[in-house]
């Protein structure tokens, strides 16, 4: 759990096999939450300050350089107020997080969004596979304390619905805990 106490947002990790909808939930929460939330596309910022060490053409995806990443990571989610959008979680620092969501979805669903979204037919399998092996729960199981892990299924649009609605009263309720309220936005 986090130390910081002057925090008046959460940190909230998002994360999840790719496909599994953390884009999808971190735009709709940020837009929904009663509180300014950032969304960080933490694969985006890999790329746009170019936070890794190399492409890999054979994966077509980016080996990230941690370091650097969790140096430019460090000043926004100490300071809450921010949604980290990843598939990965277990590189950040267990005091950076208040809420950690695995999204999960059934695998053959998450193979159709991978085709679509133009994946290699061997990038895709792995991802399936990561999935049915549960490996991001695992991380995030291992990474941090039960009470801040939560999984939750994206499989479609009422999902979506009722999982940001329940973050958005999770986001109410640590607010309330610490005595703030709407007016101290
Ligand atoms: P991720 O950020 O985990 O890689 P995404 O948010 O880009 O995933 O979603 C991938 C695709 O699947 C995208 O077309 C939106 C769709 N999708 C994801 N979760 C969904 C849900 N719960 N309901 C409907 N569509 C969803």
């Amino acid at each position: 759990m986090s130390s910081e106490s002057s925090k008046v947002a959460p940190c909230i990790i998002i994360t999840g096999t790719p496909g599994t909808g953390k884009t999808t939930h971190a735009q709709l929460l940020a837009e929904e939450s009663s509180v300014p939330l950032k969304h960080i596309n933490v694969g985006d910022l890999v790329k746009e300050k170019g936070l890794y060490e190399e492409y890999d053409e054979e994966w077509q995806s980016y080996t990230v350089d941690e370091d650097k990443l969790l140096d430019e990571l460090e000043p926004l989610a100490s300071a809450g107020g921010v949604i980290l959008d990843w598939h990965s979680c277990e590189i950040f620092p267990e005091r950076w997080a208040d809420l950690v969501v695995v999204l999960r979805c059934d695998h053959t669903k998450l193979w159709d969004r991978l085709e679509k979204r133009g994946y290699p037919l061997k990038k895709i399998q792995e991802n399936n596979e990561a999935e049915i092996m549960e490996i991001v729960a695992d991380e995030a199981r291992s990474s941090y304390p039960a009470e801040i892990v939560v999984e939750l299924q994206s499989e479609g649009t009422e999902d979506l619905e009722s999982n940001v609605a329940r973050i958005v009263q999770w986001i109410d309720a640590w607010r309330a805990d610490r005595g703030l309220d709407k007016s101290d936005d």
